[in-house]
């Protein structure tokens, strides 16, 4: 059929093959439609809430500007680094009224589960509950893997709960200074729980550790292998081991595990000044030993409290937290120096082929990144 209409495009050597029928579009004369020549069509804007948008929306607890000042918070441009530092100063004496509970656990142990099921418990108590997640991953991925609402799917559900999925890494600061000041944000929000969610795969367990109160460990039952070769320092960053999914058959054993745990941690330095780390069992399916997991940590934030080790723990950790900025930022600065990334590659071949020392390497890549960098903002 050659309806004298050209395809837009078609191979010169081949003509025909690629083309495709191009035909003349219908209309029903009943549902002819014409746009009037007055209306014009406008690109909607996104209108960013100011600061003192925010602030006001976070400090009455509006979920939907909590979670734009998250995003701010999270955001790696400059200029809203800058404007959610303005916030949080606003909010700085509005925070710090929370328990925060970091909870970690090898991939499977559980964790997204216990959190809803334990969330779910705080929340009928009439609690508030905002659950943040830290992805060590993410910042080698540049993805979240544990957006897993699904898991949460209750919780979710919840007006009295908050979720939100872990941020990813990048700029000015990295994965945990934004959970840090997610966490700041929730608590101006009001809420009375912040639990913290990570993969327990070694160097996340430090991180979450200097930002809560209370940190627990989620194990595995007929885990034997794995408590002989885990190790001694997770547990003692640890204020409470869990046996989780004790239920149905895995009861018993669950029990005997515990008894294993506590055997170990009877011998190990605890985490918590003039606190003994307990192993506890627990079933995040059938809800057994959920709240004897709440009253342990009100037990320890009632004794934390009298001796002063929660307001001494709180204290340091906003130093160690001056710290890791710093580090985190002289980090990115370096390796995102428009030279060091150019000559680095070819330093690191020089010394792997033996031409030059490990050590004239770096002092190259430092002259060149002290030579410029003096010019650029810190
Ligand atoms: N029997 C039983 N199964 C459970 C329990 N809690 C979680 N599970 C199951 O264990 C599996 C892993 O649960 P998740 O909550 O995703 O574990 P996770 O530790 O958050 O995993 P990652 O986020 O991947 O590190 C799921 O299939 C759950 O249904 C429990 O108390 N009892
Ligand atoms: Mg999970």
């Amino acid at each position: 059929m050659d309806t004298g209409k050209k395809p837009e495009w078609s191979d010169p050597n081949e003509p025909g093959k690629f083309s495709s029928v191009i035909r003349k579009g219908q209309e029903l004369e009943s549902q002819a439609t014409s746009i009037p020549k007055n209306i014009r069509f406008q690109k909607r804007q996104s209108i960013e809430p100011s600061v003192e948008e925010l602030f006001n929306g976070v400090i009455k607890g509006d979920r939907s500007l909590l979670a734009r000042a998250i995003t701010l918070v999270e955001s790696n441009a400059e200029h809203h680094f800058y404007k959610a530092q303005e916030l949080l100063q606003k909010l700085l004496d509005k925070s710090g009224n929370s328990i925060r509970i970091g909870i970690t656990g090898v991939p499977g142990a559980g964790k997204s589960t216990f959190i809803e099921a334990f969330g779910t418990y705080l929340c009928g108590l009439g609690l508030q509950v905002a659950v943040l997640a830290i992805d060590p991953s993410s910042s080698l991925s540049g993805g979240s893997i544990l957006g897993d609402k699904t898991r949460m799917e209750q919780l979710a559900r919840n007006p009295r709960a908050f979720i939100r999925p872990s941020p990813t890494a990048g700029k000015l600061g990295g994965v945990h200074r934004k959970t840090r000041e997610a966490m700041l944000l929730c608590e101006a929000a009001g809420f009375d729980v912040i639990l913290i969610e990570t993969v327990g795969v070694g160097q996340s367990e430090v991180i979450i550790r200097d930002m809560v109160d209370f940190f627990m460990l989620l194990v595995l039952t007929g885990a034997g292998d794995e408590l002989q070769g885990m190790k001694k320092g997770i547990m003692e960053l640890a204020d409470a081991v869990i046996v989780h999914k004790a239920d149905g058959e895995n009861r018993g054993k669950a029990e005997q595990t515990r008894k294993e745990y506590s055997r170990i941690l009877h011998f190990l330095q605890p985490a918590t000044k003039g606190w003994a780390t307990k192993a506890y069992t627990c079933s995040s399916v059938n809800g057994y030993g959920i709240s004897g997991i709440w009253d342990v940590i009100k037990l320890f934030e009632e004794t934390g409290n009298m001796s002063g080790v929660l307001a001494e723990r709180r204290k340091s950790q906003q130093r160690t937290w001056i710290y890791s900025m710093i580090t985190d930022q002289l980090h990115y600065s370096f390796f995102h120096h428009p030279e060091v990334k150019v000559m680095l590659p070819q330093l690191e071949n020089q010394v792997m082929a033996g031409e030059k020392t490990a050590a004239s390497a770096v002092e190259t890549l430092f002259s060149a990144y002290f030579a410029t960098n003096n010019k650029q903002q810190p």
